[in-house]
């Protein structure tokens, strides 16, 4: 068995449990916070046995989108203003960044 957690946009996160859920896959949603962007997105962890999870990685995979994304700069408290670029950057965020984690054990009380 395996556990699947991958983070993925909010905006593709109702499609995605849609689909996964039309599979029979179970998960779990987390609402979570980027460390980049410090902004929302959502983490699905879903626990499948072996032979099922390429298949979820294709329905993640059909189901995330890629998209640009503009940062306003941050203003350097305390830092360096030299290397301070005050105009907004483009970052590529998405479709989903997911970690493929092997369980020891499955119990359900
Ligand atoms: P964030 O940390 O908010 O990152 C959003 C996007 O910003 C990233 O998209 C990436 O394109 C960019 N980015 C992140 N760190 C950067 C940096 N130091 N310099 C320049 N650009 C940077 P994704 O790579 O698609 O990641 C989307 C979200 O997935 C991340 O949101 C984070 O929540 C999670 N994530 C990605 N890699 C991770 C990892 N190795 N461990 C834990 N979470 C991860």
């Amino acid at each position: 068995m395996k556990l699947l957690v991958a983070v993925v946009q909010d905006k593709d996160t109702n499609r995605l449990l849609d689909a996964l859920g039309e599979e029979n896959f179970k998960i779990t949603k987390l609402a979570t916070t980027g460390g980049f962007l410090k902004e929302g997105n959502t983490t699905l962890m879903i626990g499948c046995e072996d032979q099922y999870v390429d298949h979820a990685l294709n329905v993640i995979k059909d189901n995330c989108s890629k998209r640009e994304q503009m940062v306003a700069p941050i203003s350097p408290m305390g830092g360096n203003a030299d290397s301070y670029i005050p105009k907004p950057v483009k970052v590529e965020v998405g479709g989903a960044t997911v970690f493929i984690l092997p369980i020891e054990q499955f119990i359900q009380f």
